[in-house]
């Protein structure tokens, strides 16, 4: 078993999952302006210190994605923040990204960035506990895309970014995430994903890349937000696995879903189903943003002081997703 093998299965194994908080200070300012809080380093770093020190840390968090302004932050109690991460047995990761910018000659559409001086970045992070990272790709579906132009270069910049990361002793996220806007069809998701991941694991072994120290971090199959043909959730979990199962090379260890802007109750049922009807010899956990936080979010919101309560609504999120991720969670467990 390689040293990347051991930390991608650290971070995924035993009903653990990824804490993704890693939203970069513009998403972050939209997600507490929304609930009226102000956007300062101080109040950023005051939430997700609650966060990162409640008790479900310890039992269900595997590892926690964090943007360079939180890796460089310190608590208040003069701890710093990877510190705080790793004190609880999860371990701290990075954004290395720098964020989707638009794709030349296909305007409508996004290439992620942050290729350049990504090794001297990747040799910092590490000094300072990282010991993963995560890279998003983002493509939309109407009805010309995604384009081939923006599946293939997208696929080569994870690729090269995967390659550095391994290099520099780290295990690399690869996040393809096929956006959930749009009024298309499980169908076309379904194609649609199946052609990107493909795509992507084409390149990832071109650069050669050990397939068994990445974690792959993609959708799931759904129906577009504005579809009228939703599917049942059972079906989601359905699709989601064949999609999988066609497209992902068995070396990979583990997928850690993004929720995409389902609901956090969505996200826990649909995770719950994959993992009841996983016929797979893939972990299937969680690596959410917004369906582990946006209850603690809001909890805080109301008293920014108020850490018990934050801690009691996010400490129950992680154990339900925890739950679904080995399909033991049911819709009772649901009330606190
Ligand atoms: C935590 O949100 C991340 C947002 O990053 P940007 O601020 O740079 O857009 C995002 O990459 C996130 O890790 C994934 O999309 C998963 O988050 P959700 O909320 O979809 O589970």
């Amino acid at each position: 078993m390689s040293e990347l093998n051991k930390i991608a299965l650290k971070i995924i194994s035993n009903g653990k999952g990824i804490l993704a908080a890693d939203e970069s200070n513009g998403t972050m300012t939209k997600r507490l302006e929304a609930v009226n809080v102000n956007s300062t380093p101080e109040n950023r770093l005051l939430f997700r210190e609650i966060l990162f020190s409640s008790e479900s840390m310890k039992k269900y968090i595997g590892g926690v994605i964090l943007f360079d302004e939180t890796i460089n932050q310190t608590t208040s109690s003069g701890k710093l923040i990877p510190d705080l991460i790793s004190s609880s047995g999860a371990l701290p990761g990075i954004k290395v990204d720098t964020g989707a910018k638009i794709l030349a000659n296909s305007s409508d559409e996004k290439i992620t960035e942050g290729l350049d001086g990504l090794r001297e970045r990747l040799k910092k992070y590490y000094k300072l506990g990282a010991r993963f990272t995560k890279w998003r790709a983002v493509y939309i579906i109407t009805e010309k895309y995604p384009s081939i132009l923006a599946i293939n270069c997208n696929a080569h910049s994870l690729a090269r970014y995967s390659a550095l990361v391994q290099e520099s002793g780290m295990v690399p996220i690869v996040e393809p995430e096929v956006l959930m806007e749009g009024n298309h069809s499980a169908e076309i998701c379904f194609e649609k994903t199946s052609e990107v991941i493909k795509k992507c694991f084409d390149e990832l072994i071109l650069h050669k890349v050990d397939l068994s120290g990445i974690i792959l971090k993609p959708n799931m199959i759904l129906s577009g937000d504005q579809s009228i043909n939703k599917i049942s959730n059972e079906e989601v979990s359905y699709k989601t696995l064949e999609c999988l199962k066609n497209s992902v090379p068995s070396e990979v260890p583990g997928v850690a879903f993004l929720s995409g802007g389902q609901s956090e109750l969505e996200a826990t049922k649909n995770l719950n189903l994959i993992n009841k009807n996983n016929n797979t010899n893939f972990i299937m956990t969680y690596s959410y943003g917004r369906a582990l936080q946006q209850s603690a979010l809001r909890e805080w919101s109301k008293n920014i002081k108020d850490k018990v309560s934050t801690q009691n609504i996010f400490n129950h999120r992680a154990k339900m997703c925890s739950l679904a991720s080995k399909g033991e969670w049911s819709s009772n467990l649901e009330n606190l």
